[in-house]
C-alpha cells in the first residue's frame, strides 16, 4: 500500500524534459521554377511589419529599388516590363545589408510572440531569386539573438522562392520580442558577389501575454520529488 504513488512523479518529470528538449525552429523553402511573381498572392499587408519604417544599411537603390518594398504589402511587378521599371518594386540586397524593425512594446508592454516569418524573392534570371539571410530578434529589455539563418538556393536561373520560418513544438519562434533585424547574406548566382532580389518579408505574431510564473510549477515538482525521495528512504 505504501508504494501506490511511485509511478506518478517520475512520469511528470519526463514530461518536463520532453517539452524542453525537442523545440526547434524550422525553415521550409519552396520554389516555382521559372515563374516570376508565383508567390505574390501570399504577400501579407497585415503582418507585424505593416506600416513600419525600417532602419537600414547597405541596400542597393539602383533604378529605384528600395528596402521599403520589404514590408509594403505588395509582391511588385514582373521584370517583363519595357525599360525594367519593375526594379522599383523589388528589394535589392547587398551582402551584409540590414533592415531593423522596431515592433514596439505591444499592447501588454511585453513585446510580441512571433509565430512565423515568410520571405519571398524572385527574378527573371541568373538566380537572383535565391535567398540567404539571418534573422535576429531582441526581447523587451534584452539583447539580440539569432533565431534563424536562411540558405535556400534551389535556382540556377529565373524563378521564385518562398521561405517560411516556424517552430515545431510551441508554435512560437520567439516570445517577448520588441525588435527584429534581417541581414542579407551571399547567394549563388547573385548580383555583385551574391546579392538577390526580394519582394517581401512578412512577420506574423501577436502581443505577448503574461503567463503564471513557470517557476512555481517547477518548484512544486522539485518539492514533490524531494518528498518522494524521503518517502522512498523510509
Ligand atoms: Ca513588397
Ligand atoms: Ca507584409
Amino acid at each position: 500500500m505504501k508504494k501506490k504513488n511511485y509511478p506518478i512523479l517520475p512520469l511528470a518529470a519526463l514530461a518536463f524534459t520532453a517539452g524542453s528538449s525537442h523545440a526547434a525552429v524550422v525553415t521550409t523553402g519552396v520554389n516555382a521554377g521559372t515563374t516570376q511573381l508565383a508567390y505574390s498572392g501570399d504577400v501579407s499587408a497585415s503582418d507585424l511589419l505593416t506600416g513600419l519604417t525600417a532602419t537600414t544599411t547597405g541596400w542597393n537603390f539602383t533604378s529605384g529599388a528600395t528596402p521599403a518594398n520589404l514590408n509594403d504589402g505588395s509582391g511588385g511587378t514582373s521584370f517583363d516590363v519595357v525599360g525594367g521599371a519593375a526594379i522599383a518594386t523589388i528589394v535589392w540586397t547587398t551582402v551584409g545589408a540590414t533592415a531593423e524593425y522596431n515592433l514596439g512594446p505591444g499592447a501588454n508592454g511585453l513585446g510580441f510572440d512571433i509565430t512565423s516569418i515568410q520571405s519571398i524573392a524572385d527574378w527573371n534570371g541568373v538566380g537572383f531569386g535565391n535567398q540567404g539571410y539571418t534573422v535576429e530578434v531582441k526581447p523587451v529589455g534584452g539583447s539580440y539573438m539569432t533565431v534563424a539563418t536562411i540558405d535556400y538556393q534551389p535556382l540556377g536561373g529565373a524563378g521564385s522562392t518562398k521561405v517560411t520560418v516556424t517552430e515545431d513544438t510551441t508554435g512560437v519562434v520567439a516570445s517577448g520580442i520588441e525588435f527584429i533585424k534581417f541581414t542579407a547574406n551571399s547567394v549563388n548566382g547573385g548580383a555583385n558577389s551574391g546579392a538577390f532580389t526580394a519582394r517581401e518579408i512578412d512577420v506574423f505574431g501577436s502581443d505577448t501575454v503574461a503567463v503564471p510564473e513557470p517557476s512555481s510549477a517547477v518548484l512544486l515538482g522539485v518539492g514533490g520529488l524531494a518528498l518522494f525521495g524521503r518517502r522512498r528512504r523510509k
